[in-house]
């Protein structure tokens, strides 16, 4: 209980931190997105990662609150680099959102009213949730998705491949990127079978139109067999870890 009054100040005392991770086009070599990923500076116990205080804000219904902030933090700084430096700033950011969040009803409100308040276009704004969440009920969450695409907001299908996926919601569920999850990534140079599959989950998701994500690349040899299946995003931390975004910022628009 003194864990979860303290997460719930943290919130007000404006302890969360907004860090980014970002997203590479493969072809260009470039910075193309950016994904938000939330910390909390504790001043008793320093940096928290996600890990250690997600799982109880869920619980608590006080994640809302916190991807509310991200939200809001991500459009901000997207928005702000896209006025200062235009040839740097990523074309997207991508915002975690948790089951409970998706249950709300009025969550394209709060979407609506993050992009007007801030000014960003709705389309370098993207959702991700996690398809064990949008199979919870299909009907229910297409619905919502739809609505948010109507904004012109883009929705990703996160960890795409993990918890007990059926590709039927492929079909019915609105979605514009599919973010292969790491452990497909994991181990792939030493292995033909994952090769085949991991090309063929980038054929099919391009066959959908949608756009491909590799999550979790660690290493050149990963790098360039995903190049050579033709995966045109990659993430990882080959390629940049999550950083405080106002750092990843000066690096990008900083000249070396
Ligand atoms: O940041 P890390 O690198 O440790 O993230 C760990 C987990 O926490 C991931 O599954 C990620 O989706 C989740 N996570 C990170 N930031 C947020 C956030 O702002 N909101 C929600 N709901 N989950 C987040
Ligand atoms: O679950 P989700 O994809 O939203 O969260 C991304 C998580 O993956 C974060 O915890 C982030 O720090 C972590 N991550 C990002 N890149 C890599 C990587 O290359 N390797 C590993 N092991 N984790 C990564
Ligand atoms: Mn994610
Ligand atoms: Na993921």
């Amino acid at each position: 209980l003194e864990q979860e009054n303290r997460l719930r100040e943290a919130v007000h005392r404006g302890e969360l931190r907004l860090h980014l991770q970002p997203v590479y086009a493969v072809q260009e070599g470039q910075v193309a997105g950016a994904e938000a990923l939330v910390r909390w500076q504790d001043p008793l116990r320093g940096l928290q990662q996600p890990g250690s205080f997600i799982p109880l804000a869920e619980e608590t219904g006080m994640i809302i609150e916190i991807d509310r902030w991200i939200l809001l933090e991500s459009c901000r700084m997207l928005r702000h680099w896209q006025v200062e430096s235009p040839w740097t700033a990523p074309a997207w950011v991508s915002v975690n959102l948790s089951a409970a969040h998706l249950d709300l009803p009025d969550l394209t409100d709060h979407v609506a009213y993050a992009l007007a308040g801030t000014g960003l276009s709705p389309h370098c704004l993207v959702l991700e949730l996690t398809e064990t969440v949008m199979m919870r009920d299909v009907a229910v969450t297409s619905a919502r998705l739809q609505e948010l695409r109507d904004l012109g907001v883009r929705i990703a299908i996160d960890d795409f491949g993990t918890g007990y996926s059926s590709l039927g919601y492929l079909r019915d569920i609105p979605v514009d990127v599919l973010k292969l999850d790491r452990s497909f990534i994991t181990g792939l140079p030493g292995n033909s079978r994952q090769q085949e599959l991991v090309s063929a989950i980038v054929q099919l998701g391009h066959t959908l139109g949608l756009r491909v994500v590799a999550e979790g690349v660690e290493d050149a040899e990963e790098l360039n067999l995903l190049t050579a299946m033709g995966c045109k995003f990659v993430q990882g931390y080959h390629l940049g870890r999550p950083e405080p975004a106002h750092q990843l910022y000066e690096r990008l628009t900083t000249p070396a």
